[in-house]
């Protein structure tokens, strides 16, 4: 049965018609990688073939893989490789000793790997193979899965079952699964993972769970997985003994230096630490009056020696502060650009809030050229309907990574360019991703939730890259290449979010999920003890109108954005309506540019994107003929779970505003029964 557990990764049969010229891999490789690398090639031509294609001699038509110091007929070819940089490859069709060869190659083991899959997927999008002259390279440094698992099992804001790390086993016990996850991450890029949650408990600094990580990192090592690790920052009080944490204290660095050394010790080339300090309740540098940098420069001094790396968040707010949460990151960090250590990261969310199924870009980017950036991404669906709503994210990276900063008041810095290191020049860049990973047989939780993994790795190694032309790779590796199959669902996948942002929070709303668990409507919620975990704190709703006023007249958050990016927003008449609440409180009978008041076109939007999930759920129907019965009912299941939801959110929405905006639903929208 298929189950999904193949991912992207399924190797079917091609069908006749579509020639594979391969006869033979060649590979003289002897490391863990280039080892990796030919089993990958055998098992994905063997698969796609039909039949057996071993590594063996040289043949007409062999795919020859290696780097020049491994491969004596690479060598001979001697290719350039001087664009395939570290990690990069080259795939050339060519000719050696007279026969027509095919070589996969690099400067460095991990690029060869790389390449195989690259091969490996145009063959599975059906790409002609004869003459092949491919040279690719990653854009950015650090690709890296955040994994917000805890200890316990459970995955903080996970919906595809439990942590795949089977602590109580670990070390001893190594899952086929922890390889099936590398070669996954490998296949799209991903070159490193934290393995455990943010919200951190310091035991997994422990000697015995230092064993544990050290036992993954071997796993995953051979596909050049690096492991990181989330440190909680009052470890030194609770795994140490100490009676402080405070980064300027004497004994607590000289505790993280050790503790840096025990785990390079098990772990040579282990990645770092993530860290989230002085966000919901979490211990950090404030609790000592210190700063932000003083934290992270304390980590990085103790990793440096190692050629670790600090990866500091920058999801910071705090209730205390009465001001719009929007400002706080931006407030508080754009002070310290230039003060931190040159192996610190600061990792920002796409936008200011919180993963909202739209946000405008955060205001950090482009705003603190003297640090690297990196994107924090969720692939996790916390706003977007778990993983039982269809919504393509490959769309939602591009949105943010396409929007321009204008940083420097020039045009074209868009914040990909800014987490590429190219608008500021740092070469130590990064793009992170909160996976969506867990025990269920289909990793994600649904089989269309694993675009999303797939999107994320394959828009962290090229960040311009087009969301369309992922999902459409997508699509013919996972499911089928019959074009009666991919264009309707490319074309499903790519409309998918502004459909759920049309059924959640059209408009530019933003945070009306119920709370805590933040699945369904919870517009009217106003009772927690926090004002700025309120629905009501966001939409602002009263008998006039509606939005977060924040320009000039309100928390002129506006003013963080550089002026030119700004002005994109700063007027309701010309602005891109999709984010007009999110700036400005508008009254109901404002005209919008549809000629529709405000308040009719709430409605209309609701109810749009509760129609279009019907559309979808019809589409997806009658696409039955292409693919198993399996993932076919699966899917369809969900898409019926999904509608009935969002006719839920759209239904609980007008109703809740319409008690206070005290309007008439518009002509042909009739309450619900
Ligand atoms: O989105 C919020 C989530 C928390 C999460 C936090 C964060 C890990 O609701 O579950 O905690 O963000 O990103 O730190």
């Amino acid at each position: 049965a298929e189950d999904g557990y193949d991912l992207w990764q399924r190797y079917r049969p091609v069908e006749a018609g579509y020639a594979i010229p391969a006869t033979s891999i060649v590979s003289e490789g002897t490391t863990p990688p280039l080892i990796a690398a030919a089993q990958e090639l055998e098992r994905g031509l063997s698969g796609l073939s039909g039949k057996v294609i071993e590594v063996g001699t040289l043949r007409d038509n062999a795919v020859i893989i290696g780097t020049p110091s491994s491969s004596a007929a690479i060598a001979l070819l001697n290719p350039d490789l001087t664009k395939a940089g570290e990690e990069g490859f080259i795939i050339r069709t060519t000719r050696l000793n007279d026969r027509p060869v095919t070589i996969i190659a690099a400067n460095r083991d991990i690029g060869v790997l790389y390449g195989v899959f690259e091969y490996l997927k145009l063959i599975q999008t059906r790409q002609p193979l004869t003459s092949l002259n491919i040279t690719d390279a990653p854009k950015v440094k650090l690709r890296v899965l955040n994994h917000w698992d805890n200890l316990d099992g459970s995955v903080e804001r996970g919906y595809a079952g439990t942590t795949i790390w089977d602590w109580w086993k670990l070390p001893d016990v190594r899952h086929p699964r922890y390889t099936d996850y590398a070669r996954a991450n490998a296949s799209v890029g991903i070159n490193g993972t934290v393995l455990n949650n943010v919200n951190s408990n310091a035991v997994s600094l422990s000697p015995a769970y230092i064993a544990k990580t050290a036992a993954l990192a071997d796993t995953f090592r051979p596909y050049g997985i690096k492991v990181y690790l989330s440190a909680r920052f009052s470890a030194p009080i609770e795994e140490g003994g100490l009676k402080t944490a405070d980064p300027l204290d004497p004994q607590v660095r000289a505790w993280w230096k050790a503790k840096a050394d025990e785990i390079y010790a098990a772990i040579p080339d282990f990645g770092g630490f993530l860290v989230k300090a002085n966000s919901e309740g979490q211990p950090g540098p404030q609790d000592y009056k210190r700063s932000h940098a003083d934290g992270a420069n304390m980590l990085a001094e103790a990793l440096k020696p190692h050629g670790g790396i600090v990866m500091w968040r920058a999801f910071v707010y705090s209730h205390e502060k009465p001001d719009d949460r929007h400002k706080q990151a931006y407030d508080e960090f754009k002070a310290l650009d230039g003060q931190f250590a040159d192996n610190v990261l600061v990792q920002v969310k796409n936008g200011a809030i919180d993963f909202q199924p739209r946000e405008p870009f955060h205001p950090m980017f482009g705003a603190m050229p003297k640090t690297p950036l990196m994107m924090e991404f969720q692939i996790t669906k916390e706003y977007l309907g778990f993983s039982t709503h269809l919504a393509y994210l490959g769309q939602y990276y591009e949105e943010a990574l396409k929007a321009d900063t204008f940083a420097g008041g020039k045009a074209g810095n868009t914040v990909a360019k800014v987490v590429e290191g190219a608008v500021d020049n740092h070469t130590l860049t990064g793009i992170a991703g909160v996976a969506n990973i867990g025990m269920d047989r289909n990793w994600s939780g649904s089989d269309f939730d694993q675009a999303n993994w797939y999107a994320f790795g394959r828009l962290a190694w090229n960040p311009q890259a087009s969301s369309r032309a992922i999902a459409d790779d997508w699509a013919r590796m996972t499911f089928s290449n019959d074009p009666a199959f991919v264009a309707p669902v490319v074309d499903m996948m790519m409309t998918s979010r502004e459909t759920v942002a049309d059924y959640m929070t059209p408009l530019g709303l933003h945070h009306l999920m119920d709370t805590g668990h933040h699945y369904g409507p919870g517009p009217w919620v106003d009772n927690l003890e926090r004002a700025d975990w309120n629905p009501v704190y966001y939409h602002k709703a009263d008998i006039n109108g509606i939005g977060f006023d924040r320009m000039k007249t309100g928390s002129n958050a506006i003013a963080q954005y550089t002026p030119k990016a700004a002005k994109l927003w700063a007027e309701p008449k010309t602005m891109d309506e999709r984010y007009l609440l999110w700036f400005h409180h508008v009254p109901w009978d404002y005209k919008v540019k549809s000629g529709r008041t405000l308040w009719d076109e709430v409605v209309v939007t609701y109810s749009k994107g509760a129609s279009d999930v019907t559309t979808m759920r019809n589409r997806w129907a009658s696409l039955k003929p292409y693919v198993d019965a399996d993932r076919f009912e699966a899917v369809a299941t969900n898409l019926m779970i999904q509608e009935r939801e969002a006719r839920w959110w759209r239904d609980a929405s007008v109703a809740y505003f319409q008690s206070i905006s005290k309007r008439p639903l518009p002509a042909g929208y009739s309450a619900p029964e």
